[in-house]
């Protein structure tokens, strides 16, 4: 068992309640929240259920950031209750303009030594400033909110040792595509990831906040970084100084296993379509046609990774063939790049400047076209994200997305003509928070605003004493939330659970035959229970709770498969739908579309560490006993009796 690490004192530093074992539920009290629109609402909504009147964090923001298109009412309507109901319950808000919610919450609000939980998978990127920063699904910040601590198993510590310098071109994006290489994006549920060793000084905290950002891709519950001098220097040139906190390993720490990286050995890298672990070299990519490249996202939208692109760019035009677009990551970023000349560089390099904002990263427009190749430096390129079907989307670093912009194919950067321009640490950056606004000190008389498309979060039925289940979809291995609860297009529908219920795995309704939400509504009108089969790592990427919100809404009782992703999990759980795994994985096989799945007494069954029988019945009559198991605690136990957490 890992000791002596930062995760290890962060948690003792914070621990409620809990066994530290690995595996077994520790409760961390959590001192920051964050939440962004697209998940917020629910988060809020959820919130004002549990009558809470102000919350108990030390400091809660409220971003706006995902949903901006503004096409229809329902973004601003999400936005106008969003600023609402944070100046109620004593929530600072961040609005539309002012950034991505993890760019500027590690610019602006991030505390070495300190838990943040966020409505947000991607919440990991405080690590990068030595936080313990975990993504969430909305109830459970609410609860965070409401002053509960947060349950997780406590983890093993993967301890990654960087030794070595990066090279020219070379870039945190390399190492964490390296990372993802190893470990890959299954298996790492119940893990953190903490960075040691030499080679730790010698990243910046943006570099550092790419990596442990892109860490949510591992499906480790998060990443961290020690807080160390450069940690001091950025805090400095945020004019935040006076909350540093040094946090180190021991010398002597003990991780439960350790993988090292020599930055110094490592070169240019993608990660192909469709998953961010599918990770090859650029120069074997080399010479393949690309027709789209953007820069931004949470991962790489930083003054530092945008003022490296725009000084290799200046004076240069992007290739004739490739659209080229740049979302800064907040508006501190843009305001220093617009007042020194460099998004002057970018405009005429030929950029199309995006809002400061998710954008393209959550289907936000920039679909690229059918049949081409588009190059982002985001970090997911699940089948579809882009908003277009049958998409080849890479993920590189903004050094490797310069070199395709300017040659129109994959080009390894270290092969420009191009001199390397190295970025030193901003020793002061440009300090504007004008655009947060502070909740008043009482906010009991603030006047909450909803709209019409502002519903509330649905309330599930008790557990049934006989699940008379039929399974509505069988599906494979890693299917991520995009694939269940897509974005794009839908992601307005965030705050209308039955209209949004409708594109519940859309991605595999086949023409002319009834969708998901078809069948399993049908199932639901005929007093039974849906089911969901799926294989390993069910469950990948975000923490969007609507993947269990609405399932459950059409009436999903189980989910069963070889493995589930933790967020997920955990909504799951907090909606009343069982998250059962296969005893013997070889069952997943014997199962089909249609079949019947009755699991008698399963309020009874569902015990800590005890297995869940059931039944599946074939459509010939044959019958199959089969054996489940699952991780669940007493508390998860309660909660699902009770047919979720809403009811308890
Ligand atoms: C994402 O990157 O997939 C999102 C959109 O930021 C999600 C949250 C959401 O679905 O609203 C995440 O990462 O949690
Ligand atoms: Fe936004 Fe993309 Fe980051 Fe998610 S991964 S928070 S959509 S920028």
């Amino acid at each position: 068992m890992a000791k002596g690490t930062v995760v290890q004192k962060i948690i003792d530093a914070h621990y409620v309640a809990g066994v530290k074992i690995p595996g077994q539920p520790v409760a961390v009290r959590i001192d920051q929240t964050l939440t962004q629109d697209a998940t917020g609402t629910m988060a809020y909504l959820e919130l004002e259920a549990m009558k809470t009147s102000k919350v108990k964090t030390e400091l809660s923001v409220s971003y706006v950031d995902h949903n901006m298109l503004q096409s229809g009412p329902e973004n601003r309507n999400d936005h106008l209750y969003l600023q609402s109901v944070a100046a109620s319950k004593g929530v600072r808000f961040s609005p539309p303009g002012n950034g991505i919610c993890h760019q500027v919450h590690l610019e602006r609000f991030g505390v070495p030594g300190k838990t943040l939980l966020g409505s947000d998978s991607h919440t990991p990127t405080g690590g990068g400033i030595g936080m313990m920063a975990i993504g969430a699904g909305g109830l459970d910040v609410a609860l965070a909110m409401a002053g509960q601590p947060f349950n997780m198993p406590y983890p093993k510590v993967v301890g990654i040792k960087l030794t070595g310098e990066l090279k020219p071109w070379c870039a945190a994006k390399d190492v964490i595509l390296k990372v993802l290489s190893i470990l890959t994006t299954k298996g790492n549920v119940g893990s953190m990831a903490e960075y040691f060793g030499p080679g730790v000084a010698t990243l910046s905290v943006p570099q550092r906040a790419t990596i442990t950002n892109m860490g949510a891709e591992l499906g480790v519950t998060t990443s961290v970084f020690p807080s160390d001098e450069r940690t001091r220097e950025f805090l400095k040139a945020q004019k935040r100084e006076e909350v540093f906190a040094p946090l180190a390993a021991d010398a002597d720490a003990e991780y439960d296993q350790v993988i090292e990286i020599a930055l110094d050995e490592l070169e240019p890298l993608a990660a192909c379509p469709s998953s961010p672990d599918n990770i090859k070299t650029i120069r074997e990519l080399a010479g393949i046609k690309v027709g789209q490249v953007i820069i931004g996202s949470c991962t790489n939208s930083s003054y530092r990774d945008l003022a490296m692109v725009a000084t290799a760019l200046k004076g240069k035009r992007v290739h004739s063939d490739v659209t080229f677009a740049i979302a800064p990551g907040s508006r501190q970023v843009l305001e220093m790049l617009s007042r020194n000349g460099m998004l002057a560089d970018l405009i005429a390099a030929g950029a199309r400047i995006l809002e400061t904002g998710c954008g393209p990263c959550i289907g936000q427009g920039q679909s690229p076209a059918q049949d081409t190749v588009s190059v982002r430096t985001f970090n997911r390129n699940f089948a579809g994200r882009t908003g277009t079907k049958g998409d080849q989307a890479y993920l590189v670093s903004p050094e490797t997305a310069v070199a395709v912009a300017l040659t129109g194919c994959f080009t390894d950067p270290r092969t420009l003509d191009v001199a390397y321009p190295e970025i030193a640490d901003v020793e002061e950056f440009l300090i504007n928070d004008n655009m947060i606004q502070l909740p008043p000190e009482d906010g009991s008389s603030v006047e909450i605003i909803r709209k019409p498309t502002i519903g509330q979060p649905p309330l599930n039925d008790k557990l049934p004493e006989v699940i008379d289940g039929r399974v509505v979809i069988k599906v494979g291995d890693k299917i991520t939330t995009d694939h269940i609860m897509p974005a794009g297009v839908h992601l307005k529908l965030r705050s209308n659970i039955p209209a949004y219920s409708k594109v519940v795995f859309e991605c595999f309704t086949e023409a002319g035959k009834p969708s998901f939400a078809e069948r399993a509504s049908a199932v639901r009108d005929a007093g039974l229970h849906g089911v969901i089969i799926g294989r390993d790592s069910y469950g990948q990427g975000s923490s969007r709770e609507h993947a269990a919100i609405c399932p459950m809404y059409l009436g999903i009782k189980v989910v069963a498969a070889l493995a589930i992703e933790r967020i997920h999990r955990a909504n799951l759980v907090n909606f009343g739908i069982i998250p059962l795994l296969f005893a013997n994985g070889g069952d997943y096989d014997k199962i089909a579309e249609g079949d019947t799945l009755k699991i008698e007494n399963a309020p009874a069954q569902l015990a800590v560490g005890a297995p869940v029988n059931g039944t599946l019945i074939k459509a010939d009559g044959s019958k199959i006993a089969i054996e489940f198991k699952h991780q669940l605690s007493e508390e998860d136990i309660k909660i699902i009796k009770a047919g979720g957490r809403l009811n308890c």
